[in-house]
């Protein structure tokens, strides 16, 4: 592929081990010639992020805790001097009892705590961001059919997707008119560690081959290549949008 991203830095949120599907994302936009800043959840995952990123022009690799705004004001400082063109948002989390027992039994906590990690942190990100985003620039976050859909067990994280949808939509209005453009990838089940955690995961997988229209599941490499895209100029007219790659598996109601 030719260098879509060349003279491009990218902040690349939500890489916990290389089957993420931000590291798949990084990757690509390492190979579309852009160069990187990280951001790690935790001590322990400081070191694993530098590992995995050690063929990469990294400009910089920092500690990021989404609910924390000490954490996105030291981003912003750390950045500060760097223009950044394009940020991609791939993180999420519910408590795990909240995705297995039936919705109706969520608590307030679980709720809020799915709302504060999973969609207001594309809020706050944004406005760490895009004070550094002054040539214009891309947005780009990670969401799911079950913001739309009943999927059963998504529950909680349902609720947050579609509350990150929304909020996707309101800072692609906001920040339009300083042509940094908003923008959501939904992406078809993949397994990675958010996915692993799932009972009857290995049975969602086979879905995709029988029932997509592609006949068959998503690969990550799939939604890097459109999170390339949609940072790249190519991608200049889009904003707001929710792009499917999930081999088609939106666009069914029933199957024979
Ligand atoms: C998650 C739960 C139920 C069904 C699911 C998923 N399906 C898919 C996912 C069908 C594809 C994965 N997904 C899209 C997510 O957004 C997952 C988010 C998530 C996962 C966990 C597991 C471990 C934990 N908390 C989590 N929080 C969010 O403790």
């Amino acid at each position: 592929m030719n260098k879509l991203l060349e003279g491009k830095v990218a902040l690349v949120l939500g890489i916990a081990n290389k089957w993420s599907l931000a590291y798949a994302i990084a990757e690509a936009f390492h190979r579309a010639g852009a160069r990187l800043a990280l951001t790690y959840l935790g001590e322990r995952q400081k070191q694993a992020i530098e590992e995995l990123a050690k063929d990469w022009n990294v400009a910089a690799v920092l500690p990021c805790d989404v609910t924390r705004d000490e954490d996105l004001a030291a981003l912003t400082e750390s950045l500060a001097g760097n223009k950044v063109h394009a940020v991609i948002h791939s993180l999420a989390f519910a408590n795990r009892e909240d995705l297995t027992k039936p919705f109706v039994e969520t608590s307030r906590a679980g709720f809020l705590l799915a709302q504060d990690v999973s969609a207001y942190s594309l809020v706050a990100v944004a406005r760490a961001v895009a004070p550094l985003m002054t040539e214009g620039g891309s947005l780009t976050t990670l969401t799911y059919l079950g913001s739309t859909r009943v999927v059963p067990n998504y529950n909680v994280m349902g609720v947050a997707k579609a509350s990150l949808e929304a909020a996707m939509r309101y800072l692609a209005y906001d920040l339009g008119a300083r042509n940094i453009r908003v923008n959501a990838i939904s992406a078809g089940p993949v397994k990675t560690a958010s996915a692993r955690a799932i009972k009857d995961f290995s049975s969602i997988l086979e879905s995709g081959p029988q029932h997509a229209p592609l006949r068959r599941n998503t690969d990550p490499a799939e939604v890097a290549d459109a999170a390339v895209l949609l940072a790249s100029d190519l991608a200049r007219g889009v904003t707001g949008n929710v792009l499917f790659v999930d081999a088609g598996m939106h666009v069914m109601g029933h199957h024979s």
